[in-house]
């Protein structure tokens, strides 16, 4: 399984840490007047330039967080010394980062910024100030001072970057049940199906429109019992459904212990993030043309304490219309 999981790392990037640092400002300058005929010049040394901030903003045509697992080191400018003849120096220019929606920002432990509007631009870190050069410094007690200040250092620190993907509903369940089929009978998604355990390696996002709403689903990967130490694509995936305020959890409604794996599953929820199992879920049996009256009936005798149960076949695209009308409701 080890192998799986570095292939899912490869094609989906959704973790990164890079270090960045702001422009420092430039020093400020000691410099006297010198002209021809004008024997004691004041001082003119100008202040130092301001260093370029780091800036963070949001893309919605990125959909990973790629470009950051190649480059690691990101620095603004620093800001260009002050010179004679009161002479501020330049700005250093600022450094933009683009990143996907749903980006969080993490430094040292501590959630600093969400980005999840396009364009939405926050500055991460500020430059330095320039620093006061001897022109700046005169005063009535200091008429020619001869020195000046250096530039504030700009700030650095490790970040995390974490994407988070922005889903109204997601999809889980076991390998298999079929949620990759379902979200292509859902929305205008072509998520890859395929009758073999762990076919999806990566989120998949889909929209579904229903009058005038879009409402985003993520069809994420399977999971399977003891995910939490590490089986199959283990936790990986999960906080993608974090930002979810629906939960469809998709069961093979043809197997023989549904319910079983049902807790499983709930279980593997829990243990990753409380909040997912105490968010609304709706049951989902897929699969159900393979399901006869009687085996139905024996589901829905189990599952009677859940509000939200369906009975679907996304392969057939049947039985989807209540599904589709009581997801809307919730949006
Ligand atoms: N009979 C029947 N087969 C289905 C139905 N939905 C999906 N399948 C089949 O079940 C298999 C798995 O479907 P996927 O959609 O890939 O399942 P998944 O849950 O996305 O699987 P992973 O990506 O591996 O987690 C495929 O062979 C599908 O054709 C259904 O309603 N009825
Ligand atoms: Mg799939």
């Amino acid at each position: 399984m080890e192998g799986l999981e570095k292939k899912a790392a490869m094609q989906f990037v959704q973790d990164a840490k890079i270090f960045i640092k702001s422009g420092s400002g430039g020093s400020g300058s000691v410099s006297f007047r010198r002209e021809k005929n004008i024997e004691f010049g004041g001082p003119d040394g100008g202040n130092g330039g301001k260093g370029g901030d780091v800036l963070v903003q949001g893309n919605g045509a990125k959909h990973t967080l790629l470009d950051f697992r190649f480059k690691k080191k990101y620095t603004a400018e620093n800001g260009s010394p002050g010179s004679g003849r009161k002479k501020t120096g330049k700005a250093g220019r600022d450094l933009l980062l683009w990143v996907p929606l749903g980006t969080e920002i993490w430094i040292e432990g501590e959630k600093v910024a969400d980005i999840t509007q396009e364009n939405q631009k926050i500055t991460l870190f500020k430059g330095g100030k320039g620093g006061a050069g001897n022109a700046c410094l005169k005063n009535s007690v200091h008429q020619s001072p001869r020195i000046a200040y250096p530039g504030e250092s700009g700030q650095e620190s490790w970040v995390e970057l974490k994407l988070k993907l922005l889903a109204n509903v997601g999809l889980v369940g076991m390998p298999n049940a079929g949620k990759s089929t379902l979200l292509n009978a859902l929305t205008d998604a072509n998520s890859k199906v395929g009758d073999y355990p762990f076919t999806t390696l990566f989120p998949k996002l889909g929209v579904l429109c229903w009058e005038d709403k879009e409402i985003v689903l993520a069809d994420l990967p399977g999971l399977i019992e003891d995910a939490h130490l590490g089986k199959g694509l283990g936790h990986r995936f999960l906080s993608h459904a974090q930002r979810c305020s629906v939960l469809l959890h998709v069961i093979d409604a043809a197997q023989s212990d549904a319910f079983q794996k049902y807790h499983q599953i709930r279980q593997e929820l829990k243990l990753f993030d409380e909040t997912l199992i105490q968010k609304t879920e709706f049951i989902v049996f897929n699969k159900s043309d393979r399901l006869k009256e009687d085996q139905k009936k024996r589901l829905q005798d189990l599952f009677s304490n859940s509000e939200l149960i369906f009975f679907v076949s996304a392969l057939h695209r049947k039985d989807l219309e209540a599904l589709i009308n009581k997801i809307e409701t919730f949006f």
